[in-house]
This record gives structure tokens, sequence and C-alpha cells, in this order.
């Protein structure tokens, strides 16, 4: 008991006077610089920003809108800026999507029918081929990304995934293109968090890429408890969780 209690004070001293040190450090820095972060990430000619879905209908006034969508975007374009390889995606529906509520009687959105590839969340009619409401958001600004991919075009199949529909087998060629540009280290951010940009990141891990989502720069749409079952997920598929911050 009295063992513990010395302990206890001795680790709190020490503490404290690292606390000291560290003050004494920064008082010494000319202004403007800071510390360096054990976490600062320079991205590489190997590395890509994957900007997962950031359309009108996942924002504010769109068809399936995510909370706060809106206000990752200028976090996206500064990240953007940082990167030399940037990639985005796109949900791109056919119109009577079997991922819509409505092409199923008798269903509302939200709720769940199992098709043969496993249960699937009906959704609200959203991100339709060709409409404004499947537009990448206005407000993005990364002139120099090189490539936009699509998904959920097959009729009777839905794809969170940016890599593979979720039949499990049907690829969308991603990951090969990642891989003929050396593009072996994926940061993703984007809409929705428990839902497309956590599929994707798991699908990019499996594929052997190594793989961070910037959590800043991500926002959910949280069905029972979904944004917090993800992260669990993806960090089990052994995928970084970082901040916008880490990124330098
Ligand atoms: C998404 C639900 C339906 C997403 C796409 O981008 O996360 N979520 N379609
Ligand atoms: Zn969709």
């Amino acid at each position: 008991m009295a063992m513990k209690k010395v302990n206890k004070e001795s680790s709190v001293g020490m503490a404290r006077r690292r606390f000291l040190q560290c003050a004494g450090a920064a008082a010494i820095l000319p202004l403007g610089l800071r510390m360096a972060n054990a976490a600062d990430i320079v991205p590489g000619t190997d590395s890509v920003l994957l900007v997962i879905d950031v359309q009108n209908c996942f924002l504010p006034g769109g068809t399936l809108p995510v909370s706060d969508g809106d206000q990752i975007i200028p976090i996206i374009n500064e990240l953007g800026r940082k990167f030399d390889n940037v990639v985005f995606t796109q949900d791109w529906h056919t119109p009577g999507h079997a991922s819509f509520a409505s092409s199923h009687p008798g269903k509302a959105p939200f709720e769940t029918v199992d098709m043969p590839y496993g249960r699937q969340v009906l959704w609200p009619d959203h991100c339709v081929q060709g409409s404004t409401d499947a537009q990448l958001a206005d407000a993005l600004d990364i002139p120099h990304a090189q490539l936009i991919i699509r998904k959920g075009y097959h009729d009777e199949v839905d794809s969170y995934s940016t890599f593979m529909e979720a039949d499990g087998s049907t690829k969308t060629g991603l990951t090969g293109y990642l891989q003929e540009r050396g593009l072996n280290k994926v940061y993703a951010c984007g809409l929705a968090t428990d839902f497309c940009v956590s599929w994707s990141a798991q699908d990019a891990a499996a594929a052997g890429l190594t793989v961070s989502v910037i959590e800043d720069a991500c926002r959910g749409i949280d069905l029972e408890g979904s944004v917090a079952a993800a992260w669990k997920a993806m960090a089990e598929a052994g995928v970084s969780r970082i901040r916008s911050s880490d990124i330098v």
C-alpha cells in the first residue's frame, strides 16, 4: 500500500519535470517554428489522397445528407495541396438501383433487405447517374486530381467500397490502377465514415496497401452506432486513424 503511494508520487514528479523540460525547449524556439510531431507525415510519390464520395447527394440539401458533410471540404482542399496524387470517387447509381428503398415495395429508407450477397441497408434514391445530386461538390478545389472512379453502377449490387462491389467479387479496377502507378500508401477521407470510407479502407488494407483514414476529414451517417463499429472494424483491419494535422 505504502509502496504504491510512493510510486505514484514519483511518477507525478517525473511528469512535472518532463513538462518543464518541454516548456523550456519551446521557449527558445524562434516564433513561427513548431516542435516536430512524432506523427508528422510527408506524403511521398508512393502516396495517394483518396477523396471518397464528396458529392452533392451527401451534403446538406442533397438526397442522402450526412450531418456537417460540407465542413470537411476546406480540410480536404488543404490536404489536396500536400499530395501529388489525388483520386476522387463517385457513387454512381442507375435509376431504380437495388439499394434504393423505392425499388422494394413496402420498404422505407433505412430499413434493410436480404440480397443474394447479404444484408443491404435501403437508402433514399441518391446519386443517380448524370444528376446534379451526383456531381462532385462544387467547393472541392483540387484541380490536379488525376482520376475519378465511379461505383455502384450495376443495378442489382451496391458498392460502398471503391475497390470491390458488395458481392465480394466484382472489382472496380482501382487496385490495379494504384498498383500500376506505385501508389501503395492510401490516405482516405470523405463521406461517409461508416459506409463508403470504412469499406474502402478495409478493402484497401486487404489488398496489401498501407491505409490511413483522416478522421477530421470524414463525417458519418451513424445508424445504430455504425460509426463506432466502423472505427473498430478499420482498426482490426490494420487501418491507421490519423488527423489532418498529422500530414505536413
Ligand atoms: C454511401 C450509403 C449509400 C457512402 C453511399 O458514400 O457512404 N452511403 N451510398
Ligand atoms: Zn449509394
